[in-house]
């Protein structure tokens, strides 16, 4: 049976539990990561800790546990579970408190480490592509819940998820309180426009996606020009190329949105040159 860590102990899954009077649980109080696991290692992961401890303490919530500890506990649950190849997700929850929405109130953080395999788009998914929509449920304001915060609260995500699932697509692209491009439900965005590989700026309130940098820095390595800046649907629809990035789907590739075809309606050969340049990358 897998291993769960809690608090600094490791429980079998079924005995891994926190209190139904958690702030996580009652508001959506707190924060996590999602980590990919490539060869027994964890992708990235200073990034990850790092990009928590921001959400943390932009939620003015203290992590009773320094980062180079976190990292450990990772480390240790990713032993204990012997895993290769799986996901990780890290959870820190504000922790057990009174009903009543003041973090004051409760008492210690829950810090959570699970271990399991990972759900991926099909194998066909990448090899013809995916069609997406646009969602009528816009990216939170950054004066609201800011995207770069990796809270416990998706359900502004959820929603436009709803939309996707019921459109018969596997993923939604999200616009801003503009209404300029800001990402997917769980990925980020990018199109490819006479070579020039284009994706919304940190600014459009989107979450800074590891895998994105990641892809952003490979991109420059191979002398592929980067902008982040404002995209509007059109940039979609009349995009060469167009794909997704995130530690679940790393580099997908995205043919089809609001039922027009980008490009000639197959995968762009940037798409795959990054895709498999992520690949290699990931398990290096
Ligand atoms: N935007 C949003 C809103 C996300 O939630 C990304 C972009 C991509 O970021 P990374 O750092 O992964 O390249 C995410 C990532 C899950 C799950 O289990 C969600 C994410 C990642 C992994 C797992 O739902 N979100």
């Amino acid at each position: 049976m897998s291993k769960v860590w809690i608090n600094g102990k490791l429980f079998d899954k079924d005995d891994a539990k926190i209190s139904v009077f958690d702030h996580g649980l009652l508001y959506g109080d707190g924060v996590f990561e999602g980590i990919r696991i490539y060869g027994g290692k964890a992708f990235r992961l200073d990034e990850h800790i790092e990009r928590l401890y921001e959400s943390a303490r932009h939620i003015a919530l203290e992590i009773p546990l320094p980062p180079e500890r976190m990292s450990q506990a990772v480390l240790d649950t990713i032993r204990a579970n012997a895993k290769i190849d799986g996901y990780i997700r890290l959870v820190v929850t504000r922790g057990a408190g009174t009903l009543g929405l003041d973090p004051k109130r409760c008492s210690n953080p829950q810090i959570i480490v699970i271990v399991d395999d990972i759900a991926l788009y099909s194998a066909e998914s990448y090899e013809r592509g995916l069609s997406i929509v646009t969602s009528s449920i816009i990216r939170n304001h950054p004066n609201a819940l800011n995207a770069r915060i990796k809270s416990l609260n998706y359900l502004n995500n959820i929603l436009a998820k709803i939309e996707a699932v019921r459109a018969g697509c596997q993923e939604a692209i999200m616009l801003n309180h503009n209404g300029e491009v800001a990402e997917c439900t769980a990925d980020n965005l990018f199109l490819v426009k006479r070579g020039i590989l284009r994706t919304p700026h940190l600014v459009a309130g989107i979450l800074e996606g590891i895998t994105r940098n990641a892809v952003i820095e490979l991109a420059r390595a191979a002398q592929i020009t980067v902008q982040e800046m404002a995209l509007t649907r059109h940039d979609i629809y009349s995009a060469d190329e167009c794909f997704l990035t995130g530690t679940a789907a790393e580099v997908a590739p995205i043919v089809e949105c609001d039922g027009r075809l980008i490009g000639n309606g197959k995968p762009g050969p940037i798409t795959r040159q990054l895709r498999e340049q992520f690949h290699r990358l990931a398990r290096q």
